[in-house]
């Protein structure tokens, strides 16, 4: 059974001030050192994981461990010899760490489901006297460790940077220092409480990523999702990508785990008995990987039936596609088909992803398949998209305009505050009109004004009145934009929201301070028309937007001459109620 060596740290008593931002000048680091091409060595029947290497080699290396500073430290109450220390950093901080050595240390492919709880229970133990973790691992399972260290590590509140490499450290030329150097200094300086893998100067959400190539310094993709980190000369960190955890939420273990998975994929030589044979009395769920966007033959009901009769005994149907990148829609008949059958969509899951949340969840629940199955349609470590549009939305502003600029070969700053001038405000303006809240969040967050006026002079408030958009007129209102601003043409967002019919927007902005604004030459048609044509809620709001009911048309007739004229009574009825209406008015006849 696999245990760690040197496992004294729960006694230890870190002597150094700990911060959840990681804004002290020091931060501490537990190093758990699992197996993997890291820390192998040749032997007569190949690479093997070798013992200790980390301890003898890093010790001596400047970059990794500074002796003096050391050696000066060991005399400091809680310091302990077993520590390694960082010199300062580009950042001016030190990273003390520890490494802890699994026994016996694995190639990744050994990998067990004992031994991921192994390593859920260093972190559990260590919590507490960490502010963050480094997992050295193998590659080849090394997504399945992220994926299910992402669920087990329940409100997890600090990093757990999984990492590797493809040439040891042992060997002159290799990735291992730059992997090992970059997982410490992430783990050491930026409060992402996430389960990362750090590869080749990128850090993805680990449950994000698959492994598809084995020849080369950059093993992993995260096909959907772009990094959290890029490391170039800085650490460029998108913190919009990072999650936080539950406001509360107190760090804890999820140690149940169910292996009772199957996986089918489909291929067209697929037949009933080799599906059927996937299915055994143990099965509680199963990943069908299928075609492109999430597709099965309609032509072929037996297979469709057997899902079906599997989905009624209890058992959880998810579906990925086989595709590396993307997800599963419901763009096909051959797709819509399995909805329909009772399988759930795992969207743009990877499998290892969809395989981990599986096993997860049904430990988690066990014999409630319904549970299961709304919780596996959640994002719940933001494994999955859930809005697609999330993806096409997810850059920021000022990288878009940045990038805008650069096509057209705009470099200097006021060309580029030019370009920024003109094309921000249709770009606020489309999401108020996409009724895109997400965007306009992330917008406001970037300290972008949501008052900006497009080449019409019309700002997101009038976009989203014309165009009927509730949420984001709340929200903007909320945000205390300007009500009352006015377009080129003279109108307010409350004229825009009744020119368009959207007449619970205009009450909603009355209720706020909306006025009408409104050149006379384009109220009176307007009141007029209404009355014309009998439009009584139009009539009624626009005079609790205190428009002049006695305004007359190019014929001197008022609203009310017009709904007598075309028998529409119950605008008479209203008008006859209104003290300011008056009767009398002549027209030009
Ligand atoms: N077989 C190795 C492992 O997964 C591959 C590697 O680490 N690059 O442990």
């Amino acid at each position: 059974m696999a245990v760690f060596q040197n496992d004294v740290t729960r006694s230890i008593q870190m002597n150094v001030r700990k911060s959840k931002l990681h804004s002290t000048s020091e931060s501490t680091i537990l190093v758990v050192y699992t197996g993997g091409t890291i820390g192998m060595v040749k032997s007569e029947s190949g690479y093997i994981p070798e013992s200790n290497i980390f301890q003898n080699s890093l010790r001596s290396n400047i970059r990794f461990h500074d002796a003096e500073e050391h050696h000066r430290r060991l005399s400091h109450p809680g310091y302990s010899k077993d520590f390694f220390i960082t010199p300062l950093s580009f950042y001016n901080k030190r990273i003390i760490y520890k490494i802890l050595q699994m026994v016996p240390l694995l190639d990744s492919s050994c990998m067990s489901v004992r031994n991921w709880i192994q390593i859920a229970e260093v972190i559990e133990e260590n919590y507490k006297l960490y502010d963050g973790f480094v997992i050295l691992h193998g590659t080849d399972t090394m997504p399945y460790t992220a994926s299910i260290l992402s669920f087990i590590l329940e409100d997890l509140g600090k990093p757990v940077i999984i990492t590797g490499s493809q040439i040891p450290f042992s060997e002159i030329r290799n990735d291992a220092v730059d992997n090992l150097l970059g997982a410490i200094t992430i783990a050491g300086h930026f409060a992402i409480p996430e389960v990362g893998l750090y590869f080749n100067n990128r850090l993805y959400r680990g449950n994000r990523t698959c492994k598809y190539d084995n020849s080369s310094f950059e093993p992993f993709k995260s096909p959907n999702m772009r990094c959290l980190i890029k490391a170039g000369i800085n650490f460029k960190v998108n913190w919009n990508l990072i999650r936080m955890p539950h406001k509360g939420g107190k760090f804890r273990v999820h140690k149940d785990l169910d292996s009772n998975i199957s996986v089918v994929s489909f291929s067209p030589i697929m037949t009933e008995e080799s599906l059927l044979a996937s299915i055994n009395p143990h099965t509680k769920a199963i990943i069908i990987q299928t075609y492109g966007a999430g597709n099965i033959p309609d032509n072929r009901p037996e297979l469709l039936d057997a899902l079906k009769r599997a989905n009624e005994r209890g058992i959880v149907i998810v579906n990925i596609t086989q595709c590396k990148k993307g997800g599963v829609s419901d763009s096909y008949h051959c797709g819509q088909i399995l909805g329909r059958a009772g399988v759930i969509s795992g969207r743009d899951m990877t499998f290892e992803a969809a395989l981990c949340k599986l096993s997860y969840l049904l430990g988690k629940y066990p014999g409630e398949p319904e549970k299961v199955k709304s919780e596996v349609s959640k994002d719940l470590r933001g494994e999955m998209t859930i809005d697609p549009e999330e993806i096409d939305f997810s850059l920021t502003m000022k990288e878009i305009i940045k990038t805008i600029g650069n096509v057209l070969g705009i470099y200097t700053q006021q060309d580029r505050d030019d370009v920024t001038e003109e094309i921000l405000p249709i770009i606020i303006n489309t999401a108020a009109a996409q009724d895109n809240i997400r965007e306009l969040t992330q917008i406001r967050h970037e300290g972008i004004s949501l008052e900006l006026c497009d080449y019409e002079g019309k700002t997101p408030l009038h976009v989203a009145c014309s165009t009927g958009k509730k949420e984001i007129v709340s929200f903007l209102v909320r945000q205390e934009v300007n009500i009352n601003s006015i377009d080129s043409q003279g109108r307010t967002p409350l004229m825009e929201a009744i020119n368009h019919g959207h007449f619970e927007i205009a009450r909603e902005l009355i209720k706020f301070g909306g006025i009408i604004s409104c050149p006379n030459e384009q109220l009176a048609p307007m009141l007029c028309y209404a009355g014309m044509r009998g439009d009584l809620n139009k009539v009624k709001i626009l005079y609790k937007s205190g428009v002049n009911i006695n305004v007359i048309d190019y014929d001197k007739k008022t609203v009310g001459h017009l709904a007598a004229a075309n028998n529409h009574l119950d605008v008479i009825r209203y008008l006859k109620n209104k003290t300011d209406y008056k009767f009398d008015a002549k027209d030009n006849n």
